[in-house]
């Protein structure tokens, strides 16, 4: 496959006017006649006229009403053209029936829907796919489907047809289509300038009764960024659509965003509330894009993090405004530590713009994404909120209307904030994680932190130089009062010194405060200290780091030594789930183990090599000391989670449900599931249902939940997903890989359904010890299905390829397991575009 360089940037050589598309629908013949206006781009070097275009049977092509015969290959065509303006006309034909790679136009369930971004337009019409083309579009579907759907506003439609126009130009990236009999929950919204905008979220009857939710935080959303960042909705009407065929969560098309129906759809009886959240943040993703994505897009596809990590950024911030922002902070660094450190530390390690790719499909990544919102927030944390608020404004004004780089971006920050950003501009191009060192030094009132940062050689970039960290850091006296404040301190040097003056005794430092970096910090502080910052720290987020830290250094001995749990620990942890005061959602993240796959990845750093089967031991043992040590406070606190009154998805009463489950877990291990029984039976809501089927699972005695659950839900897709899903993460390591192959025999295991394959593969693989059984049976399943479905969806197929980029931290005799089955893979013939780049880097 051919790679593409950023370096090769070079503009298109015709500007579109206006695009018209009329689409007459058939499942397997869906012909679509293009008229575009093109004329020549005076800021374009010479080149060919070529519009992309894949597997598409062209019919006719015409210019300035003549017909012409262009040369047509696979990637698609070229042909001489006039050297001033001229119209452009094709028509073609093509198969939404047969597409299964749900990319370009396709069908799920009977409906027709559409999904371009990357370069999914090319499967639809001949076009200039490339985001830096826009152009305003008018769309003419003609089908018998009730219902039409397409960009922009309605203008007009009868028996038949409908027809739909875009003003605001857009890439073609941006357009979509859906038709179906579908039914629409209304809302309206009026904007800060007093417009009325009409809102529907259409799904497939029966579906009704799931889309409250979403149009609510479609509201508070549309409030917030008008709010916020003084954006306001630009269309008559915005659309959302559930669908339930779609390789990610959702799409951000102008005025009509596509959806997974997992990510829109949601009721209490069959939503968890981690659901509902989930649910609020990407419906406000997709709406902030329509800012920071479709308004400003981005010139090509290595500006990625243009939008996804400025939209991430944003759409943290309104999580955080919504709820809690300590909590949300720590389930960001979670996330962040579980999905974009194993990236920037394995062969997949790229930098936030990359800066080169064979399929841009494959870096829609958590670096990309998570560590481009990070970036963000670094920026923010440097230049303070003003200034970031005026940098903001000024990228705003200036680029509206433009499809802008990096290089824009930083320079609005210079502008508004006078600072120069060259050596901060590191970290959209160079890769890895950057590691953090700090020693310490106090003498006559003075205390001094010198830290010193280094980034481990990641592929192709095996000199670093330092990078512009803000570390965030209070000091507390012994007593356990803060007498330095939060205070940023900006490192530039590979090593520094930072000094604080007039301290009457030593202070014990809280470093890197609300995680504000995205490094590892490497401080081998004390377990007195740990635990003294556990109790006093006011920072939430280094008060549930510091015990985390004790919890690795318990497993690790654990682990390593063959010591026993930690007490101290425990019993530090003991007063702050006792204390009432404070928030149970931060209570269950402070109970929460360091994951088993997060353990590997401690190990390999300190040199040691992964035992999963040691690791998964450890965190059963110390489970269990928890919950032994507890044995009385945990019913006690069971009671006190209990929630009265009627059911509602916010911060508060799902807080205390979060608590509740993980306490209901611990004493699991005491009752052997009478509890979880106990809660299953009484349940009138999915969080309540899943978090005790859950316990019942682990503990072997889930037979009759399974059945009983099953029989109630097994005519609701988003829920028999998650009965799917949950068998094999919480069944135990030895029996996983069985149970996942079990699963995959059932007549309702749709496998081209990515939910569906998620549900099961992706929870394999999540089961770290099941994963990576001594046997290989783990490895071997998720190998034979990646080969079957890369022939249906090779998008889906090479995502799910990445849980094999840990493969060379374990003993040789795992290494040489998954490096073959990632040879087998690779030597498919006819393998994927995308299959064939990911495992390509993978055995790097
Ligand atoms: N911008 C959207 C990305 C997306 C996507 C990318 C590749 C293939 C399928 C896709 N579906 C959606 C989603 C977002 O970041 O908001
Ligand atoms: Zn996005």
């Amino acid at each position: 496959p051919q790679t593409i360089y950023l370096k090769d940037y070079k503009p298109f050589g015709w500007q579109v006017a206006d695009v018209h598309l009329t689409v007459t629908l058939a499942p397997n013949a869906t012909r679509v006649k293009t008229r575009i206006h093109f004329e020549p781009n005076p800021n374009a070097p010479a080149q060919d006229f070529f519009l992309h275009g894949e597997e598409l049977t062209l019919i006719r092509a015409a210019i300035d009403g003549t017909e012409v015969t262009p040369e047509v290959t696979p990637q698609g065509l070229t042909c001489t053209v006039p050297d001033g303006p001229f119209l452009w006309e094709s028509d073609v034909e093509i198969a939404p029936a047969e597409n299964t790679a749900l990319e370009g136009l396709y069908m799920s369930n009977g409906m027709y829907c559409t999904q371009c971004e990357a370069e999914g337009f090319r499967k639809i019409t001949y076009y200039p796919d490339r985001p830096d083309v826009m152009a305003t579009f008018t769309v003419r579907i003609e089908g018998d489907e009730k219902v039409k759907l397409s960009n922009g506003n309605p203008t007009d439609s009868g028996e038949g047809w409908a027809e739909w126009h875009d003003p605001w130009p857009k890439p073609a990236y941006l357009f979509a289509l859906v038709a179906g009999d579908l039914v629409n929950h209304p809302g309206e919204f009026t904007t800060m300038s007093g417009k009325d905008v009409e809102l529907n979220i259409w799904v497939r009857p029966g579906d009704e009764g799931k889309c409250a939710f979403g149009m609510e935080a479609l509201k508070a959303s549309m409030k917030w960024d008008e709010e916020i960042y003084g954006r306001e909705y630009d269309l008559d009407i915005f659309n959302i659509v559930a669908v339930d065929d779609f390789n990610m969560g959702a799409m951000e098309n102008k005025g009509l965003n596509i959806f997974n129906s997992s990510c829109v759809l949601a009721s209490p009886e069959t939503s968890t509330d981690a659901n509902f959240e989930r649910i609020e943040a990407i419906i406000a993703h997709e709406y902030f894009h329509n800012w920071t994505g479709n308004r400003i897009t981005c010139r090509d596809w290595f500006q990625l993090c243009l939008k996804e990590g400025l939209t991430v950024f944003r759409d943290s911030e309104f999580t955080s405004d919504m709820r809690s922002a300590e909590v949300k902070r720590i389930s960001d660094v979670i996330d962040l530590r579980a999905r974009q450190f194993p990236e920037d530390q394995g062969p997949l390690s790229h930098p936030v713009r990359p800066e080169s790719f064979q399929e841009i499909n494959n870096f829609y990544t958590a670096t990309v994404y998570e560590k481009g919102a990070e970036v963000i927030g670094m920026l923010k944390r440097l230049v303070g909120e003003d200034d970031y608020a005026k940098a903001l404004d000024l990228y705003f004004d200036r680029h509206d209307g433009d499809a802008a780089t990096i290089e824009d971006w930083l320079r609005v920050f210079e502008e508004a904030t006078g600072r120069d950003l060259s050596q901060f501009k590191r970290w959209y191009s160079q890769s890895g994680t950057p590691h953090l060192s700090v020693t310490e030094d106090y003498a006559d009132g003075t205390y001094t932190l010198t830290f010193a940062q280094h980034t481990p050689p990641t592929p192709g970039q095996a000199e670093k130089a330092p990078q512009v960290l803000p570390i965030a850091v209070g000091l507390l006296n012994p007593n356990g009062d803060e007498v330095v404040g939060t205070t940023v301190l900006e490192m530039t040097e590979a090593e520094q010194s930072f000094t604080f003056e007039g301290l009457s005794s030593k202070p014990v430092p809280s470093i890197l405060r609300g995680f504000s970096a995205p490094v590892v910090l490497e401080r081998d502080s004390a377990p007195d200290e740990k635990r003294f910052l556990l109790a006093h720290d006011s920072d939430a987020f280094n008060r549930w780091e510091s015990s985390r830290d004790l919890a690795r250094a318990c497993l690790y001995a654990m682990i390593t030594e063959g010591d026993g749990p930690d007490m101290a620990w425990i019993d530090a942890l003991e007063q702050v789930i006792r204390d009432d005061a404070l928030d149970p959602a931060f209570r269950a993240l402070m109970l929460a183990l360091p994951t088993q796959a997060e353990l590997a990845q401690m190990l390999h750093a300190k040199g040691v090599t992964p035992d999963p089967d040691a690791i998964y031991a450890a965190t059963e043992t110390l489970r269990n000391a928890m919950a032994e040590r507890w044995s009385a406070l945990l019913p006690e606190l069971s009671g006190q989670m209990r929630v009265d009154d009627d059911y509602a998805p916010d911060a508060e009463q799902s807080g205390k449900r979060a608590l509740g489950n993980v306490v209901l877990s611990l004493r699991t291990r005491l009752d052997g599931g009478a509890a979880a029984q106990a809660q299953f039976d009484a349940a009138d809501n999915m969080t309540l249902q899943l978090g005790a089927l859950s316990c019942l699972i682990s503990a072997g005695a889930e037979d009759k939940a399974l059945a009983a659950f099953e029989a109630q839900w097994k005519n609701d897709r988003l829920v028999m997903d998650k009965w799917f899903a949950l068998q094999v993460a919480a069944t135990a390591p030895e029996n996983a890989a069985a149970r996942a192959e079990a699963l995959t025999k059932r007549p309702d295991f749709d496998w081209k359904n990515p939910n569906r394959f998620r549900a099961v593969m992706g929870s394999l693989a999540m089961n770290h010890a099941g994963f990576h059984a001594k046997d290989g049976r783990g490895y071997r399943l998720l190998a034979d299905w990646l080969i079957k479905l890369d022939e249906k969806n090779p998008q889906t197929t090479a995502r799910m390829c990445s849980v094999f980029q840990t493969w060379k931290r374990y003993d040789t005799d795992r290494q040489a397991m998954m490096k073959a089955e990632l040879q087998r893979i690779a030597d498919r013939p006819g393998l994927s575009r995308d299959v064939t780049e990911m495992v390509t880097r993978l055995l790097s």
